[in-house]
């Protein structure tokens, strides 16, 4: 409870932050440090772009061969996105670190994101397994928030990696976030991300709300593994016979 009530209340104030910044400093610094860095902040952007599209057919590539040799799609869906100006604002302001193009590059490591969402826990470590052997894959970070959950109940597995993307003259790494998650999983992502960002809510009720998410989180962990069973049942049957 003590610990719930403590997330709350970090949180609220987050939110408070959160808004004082983005209303009163990140707009004008950002506006002066675009007049000066408008191209190579634009290029930047276009190379994490292309880096999105590296991962994101990595992964297609990876889905289609699985479909082929053993007849299941292990992807669901996957979701990619750019980190937006304000997002990379907040977390240079909140890391204290310089805004310039270098720091961006060197600091945030989530500017490109993939998300790869697969309907069985399983499915997600051999994917990582998979993208982490290919030989032009280099493996910055891992986070294994599924085998050990934030205590706010969210689950998913992070790997920060870089990609190299091949320009006119160039061979340029750079850095991609992706995260690995089940249906069940995104679903309470998703939810728990809406949930945080309302306004308005009492710090009691908010309490009691950080409480039954992570209940839910640990029901949602218990039908994604008795799901995987049933398949992995299904499927012995299947080579069995
Ligand atoms: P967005 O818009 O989703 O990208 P770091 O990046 O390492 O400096 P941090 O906070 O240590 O910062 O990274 P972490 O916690 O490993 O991963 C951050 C991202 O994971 C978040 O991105 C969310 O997408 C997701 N995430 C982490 N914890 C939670 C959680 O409790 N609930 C939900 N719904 N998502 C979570 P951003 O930066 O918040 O934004």
């Amino acid at each position: 409870m003590e610990k719930q009530g403590k997330m709350a209340l970090e949180h609220w104030v987050n939110q408070v932050t959160d808004k004082f910044i983005r209303n009163t400093i990140i707009n004008d610094e950002f506006m002066e440090f675009m007049k000066e860095n408008t191209l190579p902040y634009q290029s930047l952007m276009a190379y994490y772009r292309c880096a999105i599209m590296e991962i994101e057919t990595k992964f297609k590539v990876l889905n289609e061969q699985f479909s082929l040799q053993y007849d299941r799609n292990p992807i669901e869906t996957i979701k990619t996105r750019l980190k937006s100006q304000e997002g990379i604002m907040k977390k240079l302001k909140k890391k204290n670190l310089p805004l310039t193009v270098e720091s961006i590059e060197e600091n945030i490591r989530d500017v490109a994101g993939v998300r790869v969402v697969c309907s069985f826990p399983e499915d997600i470590y051999l994917l990582a397994d998979c993208l982490l052997e290919q030989d032009d894959i280099l493996l910055i970070q891992k986070k294994d928030y599924i085998q050990n959950p934030k205590e706010s109940g969210y689950r998913s597995l992070h790997l920060i990696v870089e990609v190299p993307i091949f320009l006119q003259n160039e061979k340029r790494p750079m850095k991609v976030e992706i995260q690995l998650r089940t249906i069940a999983m995104d679903f309470w992502a998703s939810l728990e991300h809406k949930l945080r960002y309302k306004k308005n809510i009492k710090p009691e009720e908010a309490v009691r709300l950080a409480e039954e998410l992570e209940k839910c989180a640990r029901i949602s962990a218990q039908l994604d593994y008795k799901m995987q069973e049933i398949r992995n049942r299904i499927q012995k049957e299947e080579q069995d016979s």
